[in-house]
This record gives structure tokens, C-alpha cells and sequence, in this order.
């Protein structure tokens, strides 16, 4: 017997339903065995075999949830769980299967599975909410973050823009994993396809941990700019070439790597939040005997404000003029990555507090400092983010890891927020239905 979202959600819901904690731990175990490292983390680079697989085991795990499976030109995967009004806006949640070289099984994972286990649940207890539900698997987060760009309508048609010395065109990356590049403007979703999304994420910093472990209610998403530099002066003999003669791009990559760092430290005059990284280099001809000719490297900054980014980077440009001038090298910085900061829908806000306080979950308030697929997707809808705690904030590395107690906490709030949100978001069929009622 099919039952509603309402009846499911009313009563002391703290002891109604729950999400199968010991399935979701053992899907996170299965999946962060794919792309296993010997050192204890996960390598599923985007568009790769270990990304395909991946995605190919949580697609079946979507249908065993009773959920129907479609994957758009950007390669994001659509798990759709029908609800009682099948054209009322979807409720969605989800996140990315995709990781860094050096990664953890939870960041990205943790909110994809924790949205198929939230659809299992209320297909197993035969509860049928009013919106239908998604949960969607962004493709490739951790680079270009296309899947959630063409998603928004947001994503450079211009191939050559994603670019990158270490990473195939984008064409193939995505027919990998079953996109299809000629048709990416067809995964821009309609403003009115969706009523809300929701991100469940590991905080993948300390804060949370130092308030001794709160659920996080996000409050917003900082903005995030990612560059390639490039540095060009002359390769030429280590031994014959005098100093005062050399154009050593590693000595200018040297002085603008300090220069972001000074800038990432700034403090007073409203500065003090944000952070400024090289994170990835790649020099030629990278040999001892001669004098390096060429650089690249990546630049990543973030802020909650986007006049300080501009800031920053206008700083730094006039800093690496100066660096080009005294090194005798040509500097150039190639916008790779632009991410706004959003702050997130207060009713969404609000659902996600009430639910924890119906829960007995303490909470704590606190922006992302990472960048997240909700950020681009609040473009379109209203957004919403859940945090769970990272154990001594670690992220990004094969250290990372949040306890299942607290994972399986997260995904009860996911699954209570949305029934929430079910019922906060009226569906226009059912306004039009209750219209009909009223006038019989
Ligand atoms: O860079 C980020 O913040 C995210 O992990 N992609
Ligand atoms: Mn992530
Ligand atoms: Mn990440």
C-alpha cells in the first residue's frame, strides 16, 4: 500500500523512518573500492575507467531503488523517483562519483549514495511523496565541473576552453561516460523542472570537529577562481648561461607562488577568510643541466565576496608585471574556473535545522569553503546544503574520513528534509485538484 509523503512525515519523527544505515556503509565501502590505492585512498579521476564503473554500479543500485535512470549530454547521471504528481518539480539531491588523484571514498561519494539510499527507503516503505525525487550524479566536480555548468546553462560551449596540459579534450571525456559534446546545450535544465536541490557533503574541514562534531547547516558557498599560469622565458645551458643573461621561468614562478601566498594571508580591511593556492605545476624542460624555460601551474583563490576576489586578482596581476619585467619572461593567466558565491535558500535553511531538532541532532551554522555542484545549481533553483563532520578536517587526501554514525545521521536529515520540503513546495496539480474539490 502506497503511502503519502505527509502520512509518512507526521507523528514524532524522530522514530517514523530511517534510512538503512548498514547498506549505505557497505555501498560506500563497495564503491570506494574502485580506483583503490595502495596507500588506503581512491583515484576515480573524471572520465576515466574507474569513473565509469562507478557510475555503472550506483546506476543499477538506482533502479533497485525503484528509480528510473537517464544520463544527459553533460554525462550527469538522473536517477528519478516518481512522485504521486509526475509534472510537479522535482526535489533532487546529489553530488560526484569523481575524485582528485589523491582522494578520500567520502567527498562527492558520501551525498550520491546517501541520495540512492533515501530513494530505496521510501521505495521499500512504499512511501509515494508528492514531488518525484532525483538524485543526480554530476559529472566531473573536481576539474571542470561540467556536468552541473551545462546543467545551469553555465558551461563554455568552446571546447578548447577546458583545456589542460595533464587531462584528453573534453569531446572524449564525456562520450566515455556517455555524454555527447555536440549536444551539451541539451542538458540545461528549466528553471521549473526543479522545486529545490539539497547537497549532503562532508565538511572536508575543522570546524565542525572543533565544536565537538555538530550536524553543519551551510549557510552559504564560497566564490572560487582557478587559473593556468603560464610563465615563458629561455631554456638554455645551466653551466654557460651567466645569471644576469637567464630567462629562468622557475625563479618568476618562484616569486609568484610567495606573491599568492602574501595575498592569501592578508589580513584586516575586511581580509582574513579568504585562502590562494598553487596547487599543480608542470615545468620543461625539467632537467638539472638546463635552466627551466617554461612553466604552468594552477592558481586557486576563494572568498565569500566577490569584490575581494577581483581584488586579489588584480593584485596579483600587477605583482606578476613587475616579476615579468624583472625576469625577463612572459606571463600569462588563463581563467579556467569561475564559481560565484551563493548563499543558500533560508526556508531550505530552515527545513534542514527543524528536522535536526526533531531529530535531537546538535547543529552549527557555518559557510563552504570548498566549492560544490549545489553552488551552480542554485542558479536555476533554490539550494540547500548538509554537512557532517570530518574527522581532524581532513580532505582531499587518503586520510579523510567521517564515522558511520555520523554519515548515517547526515542521511536521515537528507531523507527528513526532503519530505519536508515535499510538503512545503505545493505541487500544481495538487493546487489545481484541491481547487476542483473545493468547488464541487
Ligand atoms: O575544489 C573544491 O572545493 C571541490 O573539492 N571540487
Ligand atoms: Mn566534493
Ligand atoms: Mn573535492
Amino acid at each position: 500500500m502506497l503511502r503519502t509523503a505527509a502520512s509518512a512525515a507526521t507523528g514524532s519523527i524522530a522514530n517514523t523512518l530511517a534510512i538503512n544505515g548498514d547498506r549505505l556503509m557497505q555501498m560506500m565501502t563497495d564503491v570506494g573500492a574502485i580506483g583503490a590505492l595502495p596507500n588506503g585512498g581512491v583515484r576515480r579521476l573524471a572520465f576515466s575507467p574507474e569513473d565509469r564503473q562507478a557510475r555503472q554500479l550506483v546506476q543499477s543500485w538506482m533502479e533497485t531503488a525503484g528509480m528510473t535512470v537517464t544520463i544527459d549530454a553533460a554525462a550527469n547521471i538522473i536517477g528519478r523517483y516518481e512522485g504521486r504528481f509526475p509534472h510537479a518539480p522535482a526535489l533532487a539531491t546529489g553530488s560526484h562519483l569523481d575524485t582528485v588523484p589523491n582522494a578520500g571514498i567520502y567527498d562527492g561519494t558520501y551525498g550520491v549514495l546517501a541520495g540512492v539510499e533515501v530513494a530505496r527507503t521510501l521505495y521499500e516503505q512504499g512511501i509515494r511523496p508528492d514531488h518525484p525525487i532525483e538524485v543526480i550524479v554530476f559529472a566531473d566536480e573536481e576539474r571542470t565541473m561540467i556536468g552541473s555548468k551545462a546543467m545551469a546553462g553555465k558551461a563554455s560551449l568552446e571546447p578548447n576552453f577546458y583545456d589542460h596540459p595533464h587531462y584528453e579534450p573534453i569531446e572524449m571525456g564525456l562520450s566515455f561516460i556517455g555524454g555527447n559534446w555536440s549536444q551539451l546545450p541539451s542538458a540545461r535544465r528549466d528553471t521549473d523542472g526543479l522545486a529545490a536541490f539539497v547537497e549532503l557533503h562532508v565538511e572536508q574541514g575543522p570546524v565542525l570537529e572543533a565544536a565537538d562534531n555538530p550536524m553543519g547547516l551551510v549557510t552559504g558557498i564560497v566564490g572560487q577562481r582557478r587559473y593556468l599560469i603560464t610563465i615563458d622565458g629561455s631554456a638554455s645551458h645551466a653551466g654557460t648561461t651567466p645569471m644576469p643573461m637567464r630567462q629562468d621561468a622557475l625563479v618568476a614562478a618562484s616569486e609568484i607562488i610567495l606573491a599568492v601566498n602574501r595575498i592569501g594571508n592578508k589580513t584586516g580591511d575586511g581580509y582574513g577568510d579568504q585562502v590562494a593556492t598553487v596547487g599543480a605545476m608542470k615545468l620543461s624542460p625539467n632537467v638539472a643541466n638546463t635552466i627551466p624555460g617554461r612553466v604552468e601551474m594552477t592558481l586557486d583563490i576563494r572568498d565569500l565576496s566577490n569584490q575581494r576576489l577581483d581584488a586579489m586578482i588584480s593584485e596579483l596581476e600587477e605583482v606578476m608585471g613587475a616579476i615579468a619585467t624583472q625576469t625577463h619572461t612572459q606571463i600569462s593567466l588563463k581563467p579556467q574556473l569561475r564559481n560565484e558565491p551563493v548563499p543558500v535558500n533560508s526556508h531550505i535553511y530552515n527545513a534542514i535545522a527543524q528536522v535536526c531538532d526533531q531529530l535531537q541532532l546538535p547543529v552549527q551554522p557555518l559557510p563552504s569553503r570548498a566549492s560544490h555542484d549545489a553552488q551552480i545549481i542554485a542558479s536555476i533553483t533554490d539550494m540547500g546544503m548538509i554537512f557532517v563532520p570530518s574527522q581532524d578536517g581532513i580532505s582531499h587526501s587518503e586520510t579523510e574520513y567521517t564515522t558511520p554514525e555520523h554519515c548515517i545521521q547526515g542521511a536521515n536529515i537528507l531523507l527528513h528534509t526532503l519530505l519536508k520540503l515535499d510538503q512545503h513546495y505545493r505541487c500544481p496539480e495538487e493546487v489545481t485538484a484541491l481547487k476542483k474539490k473545493s468547488k464541487v
